[in-house]
């Protein structure tokens, strides 16, 4: 398998829900693996935050490098938020997969939400957790939903948005093998910025209005990844996001909340971008620059 070939949006095989039959909502029973690397990973431990699920489903952050044996759950990264997998002897997420589906042939891509009762994977798709873990939460404790019935349609067309204006193209940008490739994809992101600026700017606080929603978590994790990473590794160079001012404000807004801000570590995904076998530039170490804001990613203005 070629580096090419994975790295991109990952298709994913578990789509069961958490608070169905199979799969009811109990305290400590389902855990989370995810890496501060994966902006889809960080989708979700935004939500787990947001919710007040930190008291109800563990955390294993992966080490931030992946090597070609998969994420590494032993050498784990070293955090607060992090506890050690509840499957002690199994060092490497390809196992947890195998442990849960043996003939499972796919990538064992994070996130992943493990049900420790059964040992099987509840689900390994960011966008379907995310809204799991607001389900939940707003049937059992007191959390005010990030879907309401009344905004999904339009919460769904961002998302859709983001996904085939933004975060694919950074990814065919990233993995381009010639220039028409490039161009193409290059442009159709800093496309979608411009679009989101203006958007932002009509909307006001957050992308679907003045309300938080389900699009701002799927929005924060690649554009808090844009300056640091994606704008030299792949070559997204055009602009760095100070370029668009109410993009700027928006990523600070959302900065100080702290499921986002406190979960967002810029070292250990630049670690995780640009000393990775599975990058288009496996690299010796990370860049000194530019300097970044480390709650939002945004990249500071130096003087000299
Ligand atoms: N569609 C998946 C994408 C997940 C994904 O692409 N994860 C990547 C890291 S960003 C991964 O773990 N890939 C596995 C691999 O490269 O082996 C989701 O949204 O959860």
């Amino acid at each position: 398998m070629s580096a090419n070939e994975i790295c991109h949006v990952e298709m994913t095989s578990f789509h069961n829900e958490l608070g169905s039959e199979d799969y009811p909502f109990e305290k400590d029973r389902y855990w989370l693996f995810t890496s501060k690397v994966c902006p889809f990973a960080h989708r979700t431990e935004i939500m787990r935050a947001l919710t007040g699920l930190t008291d109800h489903i563990g955390l294993t952050i992966a080490g931030a490098i992946q090597t070609e044996q998969g994420w590494d759950l032993g050498g784990r990264y070293e955090s607060a938020d992090s506890a050690a997998s509840p499957i002690a002897d199994i060092y490497r997420l390809p196992g947890i997969y195998k442990l849960a589906s043996p003939d499972y042939l796919g990538r064992a891509s994070v996130p992943v939400l493990f049900d420790t009762k059964t040992n099987t994977i509840v689900n390994n798709e960011s966008s379907e957790i995310i809204r799991q873990f607001d389900q939940v939460a707003t049937q059992h404790f007191e959390h005010s939903t990030l879907y309401p019935t009344d905004k999904q349609m339009l919460i769904g067309e961002l998302i859709n948005e983001l996904a085939d204006e933004l975060i694919t193209p950074i990814y065919q940008t990233g993995f381009a093998k010639d220039q028409a490739t490039y161009q193409l994809h290059f442009e159709m992101v800093f496309t979608y910025l411009t679009k989101l600026d203006k958007r932002l700017g009509e909307t006001g606080a957050y992308i679907a209005g003045d309300q938080l929603t389900l699009a701002d978590v799927h929005a924060y994790p690649h554009l808090a990844r844009f300056d640091a990473a994606y704008h030299s590794l792949y070559r997204l160079n055009k602009n760095f996001i100070r370029a668009y001012p109410n993009i700027t404000d928006y990523m600070g807004r959302l900065g100080e909340i702290s499921a986002f801000g406190d979960t967002l570590d810029v070292q250990a995904f630049k670690e995780g971008y640009f000393l990775a076998w599975n990058q288009p530039t496996e690299g010796y170490f990370t860049p000194a620059g530019p300097e970044v804001n480390p709650r939002s990613g945004v990249a500071i203005a130096q003087a000299t």
